[in-house]
């Protein structure tokens, strides 16, 4: 296996989440009454729009992308959640914000170490100046769903030769 020394290739993704607030009746309906949202967590292609449910195509980060986990707070049932194939992503329902751990790990060819990152699961609106930090819930489900996502940009330096042509490909 031979790295190609000198080159470095990148490939943007975008990770965070969206938020709803659950209304009267869903949560009439929950085995968990106190649960408040519905979120969604992910790990997408920076190419396709946050929410694409788009699969194999341009948000498909399979190629070189094995499995993402998701480790979410310890009140979650089995909170180290393994997603091994695209959408890389983990819906549950919840009341509270808490720090998501997120392992990327890379297909075997590739040769490269898992990469981690954090996400603060975002579930509430941002406040305007003057308004309560954390508006009623009849409030913040007027204002529509929350969206909490950043950019970023694998790197992969020294790539193994069939990786690189394997990314390249794609
Ligand atoms: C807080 N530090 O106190 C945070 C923790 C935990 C959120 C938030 C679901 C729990 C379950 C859930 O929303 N946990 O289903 O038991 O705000």
């Amino acid at each position: 296996r031979v790295r190609v020394r000198g080159v470095s290739i990148y490939r943007p993704i975008i990770y965070g989440n969206t938020a709803v607030v659950l209304n009267q009746k869903e949560r009439d309906s929950s085995s968990h009454p106190d649960h408040t949202h519905r979120w969604t967590l992910a790990v997408r292609s920076a190419a396709s729009a946050p929410d694409s449910e788009v699969v194999g195509g341009a948000d498909d980060l399979s190629y070189f992308i094995k499995r993402v986990t998701f480790k979410l707070h310890e009140t979650y049932p089995n909170p180290s959640r393994n997603i091994d194939q695209p959408p890389f992503e983990v819906s549950e329902t919840g009341w509270g914000e808490f720090e998501v751990q997120i392992r990327i790990t890379f297909i075997a060819e590739s040769g490269e170490k898992a990469i981690t990152t954090y996400h603060h699961l975002k579930l509430h609106p941002w406040a305007a100046a003057g308004e309560p930090e954390i508006p009623p819930l009849d409030v913040a489900m007027k204002m529509g769903p929350v969206h909490s996502w950043q950019y970023d940009e694998i790197v992969f330096n020294d790539p193994y030769q069939n990786f690189l042509n394997i990314l390249t490909a794609h």
